[in-house]
């Protein structure tokens, strides 16, 4: 972002496709902990566009036709992430930068889908201890926020790859996990099979983590239109992001993660953001939402000096 975008914040208090209930308060707790305020602050123009829902009446059309699989809550991922996809589509067409907070890291599904027709070779940075890679047969949960970037790939249920049409919303050789330490045998093998470029903990304790980013900006900014970065902030260590539905030791540490956005802001590359995972029911004292306006300031510009 070299001239400063205005953003259009987008929430979706949705929990739905995560093992459990919390990440649903995500965005009040981050919005209370101070994101508005801290980004005029920096001279940003941001204003909230949307909240995200499930509409009153639970029974979704849906639901009867597609409660038979073993995807957690389809027919509500469907709805949200069509919702969440029409949003994120508009705020491009505005000329507008798409912050997406959460709720689960479902929404994905929606936010990817919507950025996907205004980009051809749209890059996406995941951050985060998982891949979320898995499909009905490689899932050992049948939760769906496990499932979000295979989808976006193509892979998984047609109600959920066809969201704002059947084409395959990212390639594989656009994306670039970092963070990850927690894969399912599924995940992995996809990973290998379709070379996803994936930067573990053990890449970034062996090579550390300004190496390890910068590697990532080239490899993506060589090839890409746009940047997308999808930050879980169970990639964080539980030490610092206790607010989390899944956490796995051994993650970033505080100024790992901030040093990996304000480089990602530093290169100018990223146009599309959404955090995701704060679950404000298993938080310490706002601990996590509070680090996740930290983190999405520096990702925005801001800086100590
Ligand atoms: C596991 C599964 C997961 C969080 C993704 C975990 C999924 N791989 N958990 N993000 N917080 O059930 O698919
Ligand atoms: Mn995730
Ligand atoms: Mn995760
Ligand atoms: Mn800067």
């Amino acid at each position: 972002m070299r001239t400063k975008p205005t953003i259009a914040a987008i929430t979706v208090p949705f929990d739905l496709g995560a093992g459990r209930r919390g990440a649903s308060k995500g965005p009040k707790a981050i919005l209370q902990a101070g994101l508005i305020r801290g980004l005029q602050q920096m001279d940003i123009t941001i204003d909230h566009v949307a909240d995200i829902r499930l509409p009153n009446d639970t029974a979704t059309p849906l639901a009867a036709e597609v409660d038979q699989t073993n995807l957690k809550y389809l027919a509500e991922v469907i709805e949200v992430n069509t919702r969440l996809a029409e949003q994120v589509s508009q705020v491009v067409e505005q000329g507008r930068f798409p912050l997406v907070i959460g709720g689960d890291h479902s929404i994905a599904i929606g936010t990817l889908a919507g950025l996907s027709s205004h980009y051809q070779n749209l890059g996406v940075i995941w951050i985060d201890a998982h891949s979320d890679l898995n499909s009905a047969d490689t899932s050992p949960s049948g939760n769906i926020h496990g499932m979000s970037l295979a989808v976006s790939l193509g892979m998984g249920h047609p109600l959920l790859t066809s969201i704002m049409g059947n084409h395959d919303k990212v390639k594989a050789e656009n994306i670039v996990l970092i963070a990850a330490r927690s894969l399912d045998e599924g995940e992995k093998k996809l990973i290998r099979s379709l070379g996803i470029k994936c930067y573990t903990m053990y890449d970034i304790d062996r090579k550390g983590m300004a190496s390890i980013m910068q590697d990532a900006i080239d490899y993506i900014s060589s090839k890409t239109d746009g940047v997308h970065v999808s930050f879980d902030v169970d990639s964080l260590d539980p030490l610092e992001a206790p607010g989390t539905g899944t956490i796995v030791k051994g993650g970033l540490h505080y100024r790992e993660a901030h040093l990996a956005v304000e480089m990602l802001h530093e290169a100018g590359i990223v146009t599309s953001a959404e955090f995701v995972e704060v679950n404000p029911l298993l938080d310490d004292n706002n601990k996590t939402s509070q680090l996740a306006v930290g983190l999405i300031s520096s990702l925005l510009g801001k800086q100590i000096l």
